[in-house]
């Protein structure tokens, strides 16, 4: 069975989510980050980077949100969640996957370090605003890119949707605007899917319960 090492209210529910839409079965390893699970043995032999999360499938892992997304979309076809490989929706697909990495979670991340995330003397108090201006010249170009449609491309659901929704609920718990109402209600939409509520259930209920061993 496959095993996602993850915490909750990482990027790691990325991955779960994808596998709630697809009714894969999986087990959840939560991975202490507060306690530096991850930087620890046996998990950074998983993962060099220390980061959450990782697929883990008969000895092969995978780490990076968007990769482990895209892979299950592959290996569970009928969920729709990737477009077929050399199609123009597959191009269109991988362009928003890149563009949530490199341009939409970089002002927001920068947003987290700054507030939380990196040790209180290195923080940059003044670098916020940047960001924050910063977010909004990429969910413009989102919006537009968006076009007032049901999703990123179209009528169907992909794991783009997963990624993008996801670090857009990161702006909206930094109440952050997202510049457009057409851009919130596809936020809304898209944070509204049942699956994302049962990844967020099982984050949470495996977290309190420690390691899951049954699946
Ligand atoms: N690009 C990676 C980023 C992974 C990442 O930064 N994960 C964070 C949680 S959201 C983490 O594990 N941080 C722990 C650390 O840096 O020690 C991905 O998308 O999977």
């Amino acid at each position: 069975m496959m095993q996602v090492f993850g915490f909750p209210n990482t990027r790691a529910t990325r991955v779960l989510w994808a596998l709630e839409e697809i009714g894969a079965d999986y087990e959840y390893v939560p991975v202490d980050l507060h306690k530096g699970e991850g930087r620890r043995p046996p998990y950074v032999d998983l993962n060099p980077a220390g980061k959450v999360p990782t697929l883990l499938e008969d000895g092969f892992a995978l780490s990076e949100s968007a990769a482990i997304c895209t892979f299950l979309g592959d290996r569970f076809p009928q969920s729709g969640l990737t477009p077929t490989h050399g199609s123009r929706e597959r191009a269109l697909y991988n362009k928003w996957c890149f563009f949530v990495i490199g341009e939409l979670e970089q002002p927001l991340w920068t947003l987290a370090k700054h507030r939380f995330a990196l040790p209180e003397k290195r923080r940059v108090p003044a670098i916020m605003e940047t960001a924050a201006w910063e977010f909004g010249v990429v969910a413009n170009v989102l919006n537009i890119g968006l076009g007032g449609r049901e999703f990123i491309l179209g009528e169907q659901f992909t794991a783009a949707d997963i990624l993008i929704a996801h670090t857009l609920g990161w702006a909206l718990a930094c109440n952050l605007s997202l510049g457009s109402p057409s851009l919130d209600r596809y936020a809304q939409r898209v944070l509204g899917r049942p699956a994302l509520a049962r990844a967020r259930q099982r984050e949470s209920m495996d977290q309190n319960q420690g390691r899951k061993t049954d699946g």
